[in-house]
Formats: structure tokens, C-alpha cells, sequence
């Protein structure tokens, strides 16, 4: 590998992608994609220091086979005042601990095998049920959502994500009466030889867990896309979780089973560290994490930090979900 990428936080203000210069891209990008796979492209020089991408990258997964279904259709409702981050910083600045505990992890996570991919849902079901990853996504009402993501770690991004509400894979899954949370879980069989496997003092799979109240509010989102192309790999394809009024370890990436319960889940950072990352981990600046504050966050390719806010801005829409629950740990 010859050239340099240069690394998300390093990107200058100008690559910062604004909206409207989105749009005309996706629109180009519908007729002139053109998959990144690796050093092939990348020695070709393509991806020379300082230059802004061409306007015709992608870090789709090469021949996925539902990338005639996208650009989907925008739902407005979810408007976000800051620009949106940078295609390349999204796809290239990532938490994907089964690929490594650092944030360059894009190229390594390239290499996980994402057709053929079974969805299994379980536990407390009419009837438990494999499904195909593509019949699952051609099932589904595909739309976009502009969401913000804040990570624990105090940074945040802007994301357009392609996917469904996770109310219509609730509705998918038929659970029982008695099933109050849902229990995600990540990839780790199909593909043992992802190297952070290898770090086992992490309690794998990866587990993330919520409510049904939670799962069948709007916001909960299915990710299968992002700018207006399949999901990258890095991002958690080929199905991942958004759940913007949380921290986004709360958004389990690259799933493969979906169980109803009665207890509640057990998350993989609640396992690791319990008293810095609990069950709810609602985004709130007033609540820091146990090392470092949450008043504010840095915005991934513009280097600017903002004010973090409650519920990550999502309260008009979720936050009466938590009402009379403030014995509970809601913020971390
Ligand atoms: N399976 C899995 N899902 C995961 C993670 C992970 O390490 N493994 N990291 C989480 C964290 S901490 C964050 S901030 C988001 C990052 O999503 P992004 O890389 O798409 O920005 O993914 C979440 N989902
Ligand atoms: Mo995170």
C-alpha cells in the first residue's frame, strides 16, 4: 500500500460534504458508482494527499446484491441543523472492536463475508425463523434518515442512513406478549477470523439489547444502506441498528440474531465495565462518563466541538419513553 488515506480527523473544513452538494452527488453516484475495493484503487492513486474525493466514491461493498435498490427515498422528519459528515470520514473512522480497538479499522473490516447471510430471530416468538439477509431487505419499506451519532467517547458524526424502522423487524418477527426486550447479536461463528477475536479477554459475541417500547419507537432504525449505497462492511453491513438518543454502542453492528426475552440483555460494554456502560446509555451532557465529560462532542471531519444535548436532540421524540423510570440509570 503506497498512498496514504488520509485519516478522518484530518480532513480539511472544505471536505466537508454540505447538503445540497450530497444530493447532486447521490444523483451522480446512481449512474457512476465505482467500488473502492482496496489497493487496487488506492495505488492507482485516486486517493492522493489533501485532494477531496472524487465525486464518484464508494465504499460499498463490491457486487452486493441490493444496490439496485438504492437511493431510497428521504424521510424528512428527522432534520438535523449541522452539515453532514463527509462520506469518506463515515466509512473511514469507525468502532468495529472485532476488527481491532483502534479507528482504522475500515480495510481489515472489508474483508468480513457478508453474502451468503442468515438473519435468525428467536426466544420469545410465535415461530423462530431464519431469514435471508436479501429476502429481509427486499421485505422491508426502505426510506433515508439523516441521524446524528455520538459516541461515549465524546465524538459525533452526521450519518445518512438507508434502512427501515425496527418497528416493521418487530413486526417481522411475531414475538409473544410476554417478550419485553429484544437482544442483538453480532457476527462471530461465521467468521471466527476476525482479529479481534483474538483479544479474548472481550466477552464476544458482541450483545446489545433494548426495550420493545424502545425498538418500536420511530427513531429505532435497521441500517442497510449509507449515503445512498449499500452499507459498508466497516459500518456494519449488512444490517446494523441506529439508535440516535443513545450512545452508539447501543448500535450493534453486523447482526445476526434477534431474540425476544423477558430478562434484559446483557450488553457487551455492560459485561466489560458495568459502572461506565450500562443498559440505557441515553445521550446527556449533564451525566459524564466516570473519566471525562459529556458537555460537549467533536464533529469527526470538521474538527469542531459542540454542545452535546439531551437525548442527543432526539427528546420531542423519545422522552417519554423514560418517564417515571428515575430510579433507573438512564444516562450511562
Ligand atoms: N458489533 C459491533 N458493533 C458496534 C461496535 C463494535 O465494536 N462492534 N462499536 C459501537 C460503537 S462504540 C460505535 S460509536 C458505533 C460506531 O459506528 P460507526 O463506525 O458506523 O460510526 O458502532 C457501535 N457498534
Ligand atoms: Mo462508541
Amino acid at each position: 500500500m503506497l498512498i496514504r488515506v488520509k485519516r478522518g480527523w484530518e480532513l480539511p473544513e472544505a471536505a466537508v460534504t454540505p447538503e445540497a452538494a450530497y444530493l447532486d452527488r447521490r444523483r451522480f453516484i446512481g449512474g457512476a458508482a465505482r467500488t473502492i475495493a482496496g489497493a487496487g484503487a488506492l495505488a492507482a492513486g485516486l486517493v492522493g494527499p489533501g485532494a477531496a474525493r472524487a465525486e464518484t466514491e464508494s465504499y460499498a461493498p463490491e457486487d452486493d446484491p441490493t444496490a439496485d435498490l438504492y437511493p431510497v427515498a428521504r424521510n424528512d422528519t428527522y432534520t438535523v441543523e449541522r452539515p453532514l459528515s463527509d462520506y469518506r470520514t463515515v466509512a473511514t473512522y469507525n468502532n468495529f472492536y472485532e476488527f481491532g480497538s483502534h479507528k482504522q479499522i475500515w480495510r481489515a473490516a472489508r474483508s468480513l463475508p457478508i453474502r451468503p447471510w442468515t438473519v435468525t430471530f428467536d426466544g420469545l416468538v410465535e415461530e423462530e425463523r431464519s431469514v435471508d439477509i436479501d429476502t429481509l431487505i427486499r421485505t422491508m419499506p426502505l426510506e433515508e434518515r439523516v441521524y446524528r451519532l455520538r459516541c461515549v467517547e465524546a465524538w459525533a458524526m452526521t450519518v445518512p442512513w438507508s434502512g427501515f424502522a425496527m418497528k416493521a423487524l418487530v413486526d417481522y418477527a411475531r414475538p409473544l406478549g410476554s417478550a419485553r426486550y429484544i437482544r442483538l447479536e453480532t457476527f462471530q461463528e461465521t467468521f471466527a477470523d476476525a482479529p479481534g477475536f483474538r483479544q479474548f479477554w472481550y466477552p464476544w459475541p458482541y450483545i446489545e439489547g433494548l426495550t420493545i417500547e424502545e425498538a418500536t419507537n420511530d427513531l429505532a432504525f435497521m441500517v442497510t444502506g449509507l449515503y445512498g449505497q449499500p452499507v459498508p462492511q466497516q459500518n456494519g453491513a449488512p444490517l446494523r441498528i441506529a439508535l440516535p438518543w443513545k450512545y452508539g454502542f447501543k448500535s450493534a453492528k453486523s447482526i445476526v440474531r434477534i431474540t425476544f426475552t423477558e430478562e434484559r440483555p446483557v450488553s457487551f460494554w455492560e459485561e466489560i465495565q458495568g459502572s461506565e456502560y450500562g443498559f440505557w446509555a441515553n445521550v446527556n451532557p449533564e451525566v459524564p462518563h466516570p473519566r471525562w465529560s459529556q458537555a460537549t462532542e467533536r464533529l469527526i471531519g470538521e474538527d469542531r466541538e459542540v454542545p452535546t444535548r439531551l437525548f442527543n436532540g432526539y427528546g420531542e421524540f423519545v422522552a417519554d419513553l423514560y418517564e417515571g423510570m428515575e430510579g433507573e440509570r438512564l444516562f450511562m
